[in-house]
């Protein structure tokens, strides 16, 4: 599966390198977003997104759940992070992982060591195993004269939207038969996101969530 989604997105960047650099993403783009550095690293730290494949990606626009965002580094999977200011020739450790607080085997998606320069540069290549949507990712550095500092958060959106279990494109009644289909143990396929009220667990409450978003209903739905 990851394999094939790595083709795909390597396809995809060369879509995007021959279509040109400034093209208007439109919702279901996968990419990251809302990379902001945390407080007293925003002059210290230098980001830069990019894709499986290690290509820098530029920031631009896109609809992401009815917001725009200005910050969205699409196809972006990697993130090149640099802090300077630090003990020149020192051990530093790089943590990206769910959520904020102590870093656990469930929500930890990267970890990585490396040396800073003689003049007290470090840099990372954080790869995260995996992403999800509607997760914000926090970034910790840690070294023997730092203890875990939080450096840096960002969001990513897997591209299929919200509900769309079947991954067709659409949310429709398919959906709520697939999503059906899937919480009964039939062997089918579910590309999309089946925790549809993002509470962490896939059960009937998802199949009543959906089933009141096709209805209309002002529910939110992940
Ligand atoms: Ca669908
Ligand atoms: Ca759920």
């Amino acid at each position: 599966m990851k394999k094939i989604l790595r083709a795909f997105l390597s396809m995809a960047l060369v879509c995007v390198l021959l279509s040109g650099s400034l093209v208007a993403f439109a919702a279901g783009d996968a990419g990251i977003f809302n990379v902001t550095p945390a407080t007293g690293y925003t002059s210290s730290l230098t980001y830069e997104a990019q894709t499986a494949a290690g290509a820098k990606v530029n920031s631009t626009s896109a609809e992401i759940k009815g917001y725009t965002v200005t910050n969205f580094y699409a196809k972006a999977e990697k993130m090149k992070i640099s802090v300077k200011g630090l003990d020149n020739n020192a051990e530093y450790v790089i943590f990206v992982q769910k959520a904020t607080g102590d870093p656990t085997a469930e929500n930890l998606v990267y970890v990585d060591q490396q040396k800073s320069s003689s003049s007290g540069t470090v840099t990372f290549t954080a790869f995260p195993k995996s992403l999800e949507s509607n997760v914000l990712y926090t970034v910790y550095l840690s070294g023997t004269s730092l203890s875990r500092a939080k450096i840096m958060e960002f969001r990513y959106n897997s591209g299929i939207l919200p509900g769309d279990i079947n991954g067709d494109g659409k949310v429709n009644n398919k959906d709520l038969t697939r999503l059906a289909q899937h919480l009964a143990k039939k062997p089918v396929e579910t590309p999309g996101n089946t925790d549809v009220n993002g509470d962490g667990k896939v059960n009937n409450k998802d199949l009543t969530r959906l089933a009141q978003y096709l209805a209309k209903k002002p529910v939110e739905i992940f």
